[in-house]
């Protein structure tokens, strides 16, 4: 299966919720008040986002008073354009630096899916044949370093580890200094999605940064967060959380192959200014993707069978 496919594949779920609605709608062929409100609560229900729904079908109203088209093909054309131009252009891809190592830190609450896009990342960089070297700084469970390891294993990445309990920030340390050693182009670097509580996170957070930046001038030169599509709007007040930590640089989106709700992707787009960089659609190596708005798009306007 090609890109296209694994992306209309992940989006099954909210195709068959959305599409679903949205081709009855549609095949109506009236495009009256009546189908506006429709479209609005399509839309908000797929988690497109209020004020981010408001806002483009207004402008689909607008744009079908002034043009009056005749099929609904035209229509469905026109959401997809003002879908498209919330979403902006395609992000560039990961910033690598110019002088290696690249470091990527990677930040999320527990359970986003950052140790396995961390894995999938890595698995990514090998193909293109970077040396990469993953930093488990995720030091809060014994397994979440073995988790690290069974990815950095299949990947291909070496990977620098301390005993669970450990310092993040030495972890990062290391892994650095393991890095320029071993002449590695990119390093990622798990960190914890969860301790004993809350703000003592986001202080620790705060303090691998500052120790990351210490460590090699001009890094983390990504600060990828990742957010689970599953859990909806949440994912916009977590992003706002984690950008006051340590300023994101481009976020990840897991789990869209898990959701009927994909349409926070929009939302996402339109209400952060942060780049989606990838797209998580399942556990497999292959499963995480470039963000690219036009196969979103594409995919999630595609037919149903
Ligand atoms: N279906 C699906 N599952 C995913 C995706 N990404 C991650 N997962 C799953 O989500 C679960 C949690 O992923 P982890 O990578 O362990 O998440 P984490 O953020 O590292 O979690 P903590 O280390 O506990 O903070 C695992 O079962 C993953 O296989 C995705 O894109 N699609
Ligand atoms: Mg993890």
């Amino acid at each position: 299966m090609g890109i296209f496919g694994r992306i209309r594949e992940g989006l099954k779920k909210t195709r068959s919720g959305i599409m679903g609605r949205l081709e009855s709608l549609f095949s109506r062929n009236i495009f009256d008040d009546n189908f506006f409100e429709e479209l609005e609560e399509v839309l908000i229900g797929a988690d497109v986002g209020v004020e981010t729904t408001l806002e483009m079908v207004e402008k689909l109203r607008r744009l079908v008073r002034e043009e009056r088209p005749g099929e609904a093909d035209r229509v469905v054309e026109m959401l997809k354009g003002l879908m498209l131009e919330v979403l902006g252009e395609e992000s560039s891809g990961l910033n690598l630096a110019a002088e290696k190592p690249t470091v990527i830190l990677v930040l999320g609450v527990n359970g986003v899916g950052k140790t396995t896009t961390i894995g999938k990342l890595a698995g990514r960089l090998r193909a293109e044949n970077k040396k990469v070297l993953v930093a488990a700084g995720d030091t809060f469970r014994a397994a979440a370093i073995e988790q690290l390891e069974t990815w950095a294993n299949r990947a291909g990445a070496d990977l620098v580890k301390h005993q669970q309990g450990a310092d993040p920030s030495a972890v990062l340390f290391d892994a650095l200094s393991a890095a320029r050693a071993r002449g590695s182009d990119v390093v990622i670097c798990d960190t914890a999605g969860r301790l004993h509580n809350k703000t003592n996170l986001m202080e620790e957070l705060r303090k691998v940064r500052r120790v990351v930046e210490k460590a090699l001038p001009g890094a983390p030169h990504e600060v990828l967060l990742v957010l689970d599509a599953t859990t909806g709007q949440n994912a916009l007040a977590q992003a706002r959380v984690f950008n006051d930590v340590a300023p994101l640089t481009g976020l990840v989106l897991t789990k869209l192959d898990g959701t009927a709700k994909g349409g926070i992707l929009v939302a996402v787009a339109r209400e952060l200014n942060i780049p989606v960089k990838f797209i998580g659609v399942g556990e497999k190596m292959d499963d995480l993707q470039p963000f690219n708005p036009t196969e979103y798009v594409d995919a999630l306007f595609s037919p149903l069978t």
